[in-house]
């Protein structure tokens, strides 16, 4: 599992170089945010059972047929899958965004979930919706907190949407 540090060094040891220009400025913009991605984190570890809780009344209002018979949320057990699995997106974007780098999202979450939701009939659209609305409400309650500069919320979210996406699942 990497991170932004890891990962440019990693980069560089291949080829034998030392961090040139373009290293610095990397490992500068990282440590630049790096207090505020903290920050983001804390955000989301103190609201994380309640962010989960309004992106599934979000999804599921806006795409009630998920939760109609027929619908793969459909039944206590599946709902609650459901739920659970956005709270499992939602933690590690929470380490990525400190870690700075979509790594632990390839190796932790992402690998092998094509199969997953592909023999489970998961439906990889409102997947994605259901991330897009974790991202919002996380963006939301960043701003409120006044922490500045956040852009790079956006990151680990939109790494899960794009691969789900491009994985056409
Ligand atoms: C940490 C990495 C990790 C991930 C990502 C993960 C996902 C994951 N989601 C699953 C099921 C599921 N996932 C969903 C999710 C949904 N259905 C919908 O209609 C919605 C669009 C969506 C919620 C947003 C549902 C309903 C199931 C149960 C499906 C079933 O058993 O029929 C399963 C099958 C096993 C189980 O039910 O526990 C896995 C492995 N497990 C992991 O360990």
């Amino acid at each position: 599992m990497r991170d932004a540090v890891t990962s440019l060094i990693r980069n560089y040891d291949i080829t034998g170089r030392y961090l040139d220009r373009n290293a610095v400025d990397d490992l500068k913009s990282y440590f630049a945010t790096g207090m505020a991605r903290v920050q983001a984190a804390g955000v989301i570890n103190s609201n994380a059972a309640a962010i989960v809780k309004q992106a599934g009344l979000r999804l599921f209002d806006e795409l009630p047929e998920l939760i109609r018979p027929g619908g793969n949320a459909y039944t206590t057990r599946r709902y609650a899958a459901c739920l659970r699995d956005m709270d499992y997106y939602l933690r590690y974007a929470s380490y990525a965004l400190v870690a700075g780098d979509t790594d632990v999202l390839d190796e932790r979450v992402l690998e092998g979930l094509r199969e997953t939701y592909n023999s489970l009939g998961v439906p990889s659209g409102p997947t994605v919706r259901g991330i897009q609305i974790m991202k919002e409400i996380v963006r939301e309650q960043v701003a409120a907190t006044g922490i500045e500069g956040a852009s790079f919320i956006d990151q680990p979210f939109d790494y899960m949407t794009r691969e789900l996406g491009e994985n056409d699942l």
